[in-house]
């Protein structure tokens, strides 16, 4: 392979360099393994095999050759939308069983089980008992948070029927909810209904299927990701603009690396902690390193970089270039996102993959069993498994690009607020009066399909120089991180109104809201513009887009997001094409159910344009500027 041809692997030169000394070493990337799979089964581009039942596996043939319909006579509509909504469904699962998990964490914290975890945020704790309506006079902050895990704890169960954020969402859209009898009602329920639905002989439905698709997005955007943000900033604290640094070059050539991958914040909150102490530095000086360096990766390095000073290395596609420098004595993972390639990967290096969840083992790692009671102690033997390892590096191999980046993350809808002044106002005012065009919340992920990073940089950028104000979360805000868009300076790049704002405010033209669980934290940005101005979401210029997207929680945000009435553009196609009906339902009669739609552009020009088009209609029915 050719240097040009890895030159379209990514964008960001710290990945390209990594990658051609993967290829130098014969080393295999995730790159390599997508190229191993073309052609891919357009069976399952298209959506129209079905493996629901052992009469089948059945398929349906796209071009009208052969069979219209599975052994159980199940069409082409019928088959897309149910895998449509079991990958919703299994998205949201993942999402919300990491909100069961901070809302565990609180519980144990409050009852003293977990007595390594403390309440960081009173104030937060107190707003949120005053919104549930969990007494505060004369209790203690731990009583307090009780109940309020217990009363998320029941929503997870359904035992109410309806939920405690439902109150945060602005009357027309719950109207519009209730018309479509999609207001979500318990957390795992709906992920169960989903799965009742997809099994053989259940609903057959498209229509109706998709509407549970909706629903059971719903319960992961304003239910368990909602849960997991607000519990996490009670927990870790409720993030404040800061700066950090990432990108790959955060690794030290001297100092033990350590990376924590993964998604939730509960471990990699005390391996931070653990690193810190000077017993733990004192042991990394007598193996001959100077230190200790704690980076992050994906959206586990989201959670710790909103709220510490802690470097991020990386999104998604670079957490297998992470083990290429040689330079990482251990990599911790909990759940979601991890690739299965990193144990043979590291088995070519000194890397110790450490896995922590019950819910996540990986033949070959090393795993060291994490639980909330014995939090501190289980980080501090990981901190002391990738000291120890530092002595087994070769340092012949290391190979760590210089590239590195500043950026200023951590906006909480709270920091938000608090750099406006106390209210959304200057920033509606801004919007009314055409300064700023619109809002884009640019998320999700990377895919080989996409050029790393390309998509999110290339719409961030074409959306800030027409004054949109961008919002990011996951892999998206970390490739900002890393392109330097999360700089104030940055505001450079912006057209003039928006980079008036971004100066008088002293804040980023791209606003790192947090991980893809933090998703949330943009819905309630959304609610408050809508409430403020009287009128519906689907009213307001705004846009969701996922350029990069792969995940199946990516599906499930696709779905909430739309349901909340916010237009998004995708920029991989979802494997619906099969059915002519499901495609047109989510691309255009979404837009007389939810008032809004998806569309598919995998170019983020035309993204761009797709999306300043849609505010321009916007503000127009508004009668903006
Ligand atoms: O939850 S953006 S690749 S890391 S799925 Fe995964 Fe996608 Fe990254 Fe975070 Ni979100
Ligand atoms: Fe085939 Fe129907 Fe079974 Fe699916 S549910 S595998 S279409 S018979």
């Amino acid at each position: 392979m050719d240097k040009n041809e890895h030159a379209q692997k990514s964008i960001d030169p710290a990945s390209l360099a990594l990658i051609e000394r993967a290829a130098q070493e014969g080393k295999e990337l995730a790159w390599d393994r997508f190229k191993e799979q073309e052609p891919q089964c357009g069976f399952g581009l298209l959506g129209i095999c079905c493996r629901n039942c052992n009469m089948g596996p059945c398929r349906i043939d796209p071009f009208g050759n052969g069979p219209d319909k599975g052994v159980c006579g199940a069409d082409a509509d019928t088959i897309v939308a149910r895998n449509l909504l079991r990958t919703i469904a299994a998205g949201a699962a993942a999402h919300s069983d990491h909100g069961r998990d901070i809302v565990e964490t609180l519980l144990h914290a409050a009852t003293g089980e977990g007595a390594d975890y403390s309440i960081k945020d009173e104030a937060k704790l107190m707003a949120l008992a005053g919104e549930l309506n969990v007494p505060t006079e004369g209790r203690s902050s731990n009583d307090i948070a009780a109940d309020i895990a217990k009363k998320a704890i029941a929503e997870f169960g359904s035992e109410k029927g309806t939920f405690e954020f439902m109150a945060r969402v602005p009357q027309p859209r719950k109207d519009i909810w209730a018309s479509l009898n999609i207001l979500p009602r318990g957390i795992d329920r709906e992920v169960v209904e989903a799965m009742h639905r997809t099994h053989m002989g259940v609903d057959t439905d498209y229509v109706n299927l998709i509407l549970q698709g909706l629903r059971t997005g719903l319960s992961d955007g304003w239910g368990g990701s909602m849960w997991a943000t607000e519990l996490s900033d009670v927990l870790f604290g409720t993030p404040k603009p800061h700066k950090g640094v990432s990108n790959l070059g955060v690794l030290k050539e001297d100092e033990v690396n350590i990376i924590v991958h993964g998604h939730e914040p509960t471990l990699s909150e005390m391996i931070v902690q653990a690193v810190r102490e000077p017993e733990m530095i004192e042991l990394a000086r007598s193996k001959g390193a100077k230190g200790i360096t704690v980076a992050g990766m994906c959206c586990t390095g989201n959670e710790i970089l909103m709220r510490h000073d802690v470097p991020i290395a990386g999104n998604f596609l670079q957490q297998e270039l992470a083990i290429v420098t040689g330079a990482v004595e251990a990599m911790v993972v909990d759940v979601q996102c991890i690739m299965p390639a990193l144990t043979g990967l590291a088995e070519c290096y000194h890397t110790k993959i450490i896995s922590t969840s019950p819910k996540a083992k990986f033949p070959g790692a090393q795993h060291v069993p994490f639980s909330e009671e014995k939090a501190l102690e289980t980080a501090r033997e990981i901190v002391r498994i990738a000291i120890e390892n530092y002595p087994n590096r070769n340092k012949e191999k290391v190979f760590i690009p210089s590239e590195k980046m500043e950026f200023v993350a951590g906006f909480s809808v709270e920091a938000i607020l608090s750099a406006l002044g106390g209210s959304l106002n200057p920033l509606l005012d801004a919007i009314k009066a055409g300064t700023i065009k619109g809002i884009a919340a640019v998320v999700g992920c990377n895919n080989p399909k996409i050029q790393h990073d390309y998509g999110h940089i290339t719409l961030a950028e074409e959306l800030i120089k027409e004054d949109v104000l961008v919002v990011e979360t996951g892999c998206a805000a970390i490739a900002s991180a890393k392109a330097g868009l999360l700089l104030p300076e940055a505001a450079a790049k912006a057209g003039p109104g928006l980079r008036s704002i971004c100066e008088s405010l002293g804040i980023p033209p791209v606003l790192h809201m947090g991980s893809c669980v933090d998703i949330s934290r943009i819905l309630l940005v959304a609610a408050a513009a809508a409430n403020a101005l009287g009128v519906d979401i689907s009213d307001l210029p705004l846009a969701g887009a996922a350029p990069e997207w792969m995940s199946e929680k990516a599906v499930s945000i696709g779905a909430y997001v739309v349901a909340t009435g916010i237009f998004t553009v995708l920029g991989t196609v979802p494997p619906v094409l099969g059915s002519n009906n499901v495609a047109a339902l989510l691309t255009q009669g979404a837009n007389d159910v939810v008032g809004a739609a998806f569309a598919v552009e995998g170019d983020p020009k035309k993204a761009a344009a797709l999306i300043l088009e849609h505010m321009k209609g916007k503000r127009a029915k508004l009668g903006l500027p």
